[in-house]
C-alpha cells in the first residue's frame, strides 16, 4: 500500500510532464523564448525524493530532496532529445541525471536513475555542467567540472576546479577518464571537447583559471591539443575569444554547448559575465570559429544573445543566463538549452540559417561608446531613406 499522498504528488507531477509548451510573445528575429522551463526540481521523479514505503515513511516527508535543476549538456540520438541535466540535492552536491522528450521543448522525463559515476577521485566532492560531444572517435565524451577542496588553504570554502571526463555510447554506461590536466592553467571550468581530430589530436576549449571564482590572468576561452583522451594532458592552451575592457566578458568568459557546425564555420554559444553593484551577471553570447582553424575566430557580433529576462532574473543565484547544450535536428532547427539564475532550465529555438545570420552580419562591438553611436546612427541614415521611399 502507498501513502495516499503519493496519488496526489504523482498525479501533480504526471500533470508537469505532460504540460504542453509554448512560445511566448517575444521578438528579436533571432530566436523564440518560450513559456515554460523545460526542466525543473519539480520535474524530478517522486521514487528520487520520497522513500514510498509507509512503513519507514508515514508521514510521505521527501527524505532526499532536489533544490535546483539547471545547466544542461544536450544530445540529440535516433530522433530524440537528450539532457544531461545538473540536478542539485537540498545537501548543494550536484549529479547528472539523463532527461529524455520527443520534440526538445516539453515531456521531459527522466530515466529511472541519476547517472552514478565511477568513483575514481576520491577528493572529488561535487559535479557540474556536462558538455556532450559526439566525437568522430565513435564515443559520446561527457566533460564536466570536478570540484575539489583546496586543501592548501586556510579558507575552509577554498576549492579546485578541474575538468571531469566520462564517455559513452548509449548514455547509460558510462566510463570514468582521468580528469584533464592543464600544464599552465591551476583550475578549470567550462571545458568542452571539439567534435574533430585537429592534427590526429583531441581538441578541448578550455577556461584557464588562476581561482576557483576568478579567472585572473586567464585571457578568455582557451584551446589546447593532447595526444590520449585516456590521460589528456594539455601543454599549451591558445587564447580564443577574449575577454574585453568594458563589455559582457570583462569578468570571465566560457566555452557552452558544444560548437554547431555549418558551412561557414563552427558557432559558439558561450557565456560572458560582468561585475555590478549587485553582483556578477551571467548572459549568453556567440561567436564563430573558421572550420580550419578552431582557434582563429572570424565573426564575434556585438553584446549579448540571451540575457535574463522576467522571472529568468531570479533564483539562487540571481541574474545568470548559462548554457552548456544545444542540438540541432535533421530540419536544421536549434534548440539552445540555458538555464536561469542556477535554478531552472529553459529553451530557445532558431534554426542554422537565421544563427549563420545573426552570428555573421550582426556588427561587432566597436568597444567605445562614441563607435557604437556611430554604428547605430549609420543604421538609422540606411533605414530612414529606406522609410522616406515608401
Ligand atoms: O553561478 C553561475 C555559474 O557560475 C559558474 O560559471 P563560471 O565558471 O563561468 O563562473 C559555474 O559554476 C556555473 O555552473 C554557474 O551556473
Amino acid at each position: 500500500m502507498l501513502h495516499e499522498r503519493y496519488y496526489v504528488e504523482n498525479e501533480k507531477y504526471e500533470r508537469l510532464i505532460a504540460r504542453k509548451n509554448e512560445k511566448v510573445d517575444f521578438y528579436n528575429g533571432i530566436y523564440d523564448r518560450y513559456r515554460y522551463p523545460v526542466l525543473t526540481a519539480r520535474h524530478i521523479p517522486l521514487s528520487w525524493k520520497y522513500d514510498l514505503d509507509i512503513k519507514t515513511n508515514p508521514y510521505f516527508m521527501e527524505r532526499l530532496g532536489v533544490n535546483a535543476v539547471f545547466n544542461s549538456g544536450a544530445i540529440y540520438l535516433d530522433g530524440k532529445y537528450y539532457l544531461v541535466a545538473r540536478i542539485e540535492g537540498n545537501d548543494r552536491k550536484s549529479f547528472f541525471g539523463v532527461a529524455e522528450s520527443d520534440n526538445g521543448i516539453d515531456g521531459f522525463r527522466f530515466w529511472d536513475y541519476p547517472i552514478l559515476l565511477d568513483d575514481t577521485c576520491p577528493e572529488e566532492t561535487n559535479v557540474y555542467d556536462m558538455r556532450l560531444t559526439k566525437h568522430e572517435d565513435g564515443y559520446i565524451y561527457g566533460v564536466f567540472c570536478s570540484e575539489s577542496k583546496d586543501t592548501s588553504s586556510a579558507d575552509l570554502s577554498a576549492a579546485v576546479a578541474a575538468a571531469g571526463i566520462v564517455r559513452t555510447k548509449d548514455l547509460k554506461k558510462w566510463e570514468r577518464l582521468p580528469n584533464l590536466i592543464t600544464k599552465n592553467s591551476p583550475q578549470q571550468r567550462n571545458v568542452v571537447l571539439y567534435p574533430e581530430f585537429v592534427d590526429g589530436k583531441y581538441a578541448f576549449y578550455t577556461r584557464p583559471m588562476d581561482d576557483f571564482i576568478e579567472t585572473g590572468s586567464g585571457g578568455g576561452v582557451g584551446f589546447g591539443l593532447c595526444d590520449d583522451i585516456e590521460h589528456a594532458v594539455i601543454d599549451e592552451e591558445i587564447i580564443t575569444s577574449k575577454r574585453k575592457y568594458h563589455t559582457i566578458t570583462e569578468a570571465k568568459n566560457g566555452a557552452g554547448a558544444t560548437p554547431i557546425k555549418t558551412d561557414k564555420g563552427y558557432i559558439h554559444i558561450a557565456h560572458g559575465v560582468r561585475n555590478t553593484a549587485a553582483g556578477l551577471r551571467y548572459v549568453i553570447y556567440a561567436f564563430a570559429t573558421a572550420l580550419d582553424d578552431p582557434t582563429k575566430v572570424i565573426a564575434e557580433p556585438s553584446g549579448f544573445l540571451i540575457a535574463p529576462k522576467g522571472r529568468e532574473r531570479v533564483g539562487d543565484v540571481s541574474n545568470v543566463v548559462f548554457t552548456n547544450g544545444a542540438i540541432v535536428n535533421e530540419n536544421n532547427e536549434v534548440f539552445i538549452y540555458y538555464a536561469s539564475s542556477d535554478t531552472r532550465l529553459h529553451v530557445a529555438t532558431t534554426t542554422i540559417d537565421k544563427l549563420c545570420d545573426y552570428v555573421f552580419n550582426t556588427p561587432e562591438d566597436p568597444l567605445r561608446s562614441v563607435l557604437c553611436v556611430k554604428q547605430r546612427c549609420d543604421m538609422i541614415k540606411k533605414n530612414l531613406e529606406i522609410l522616406n521611399k515608401q
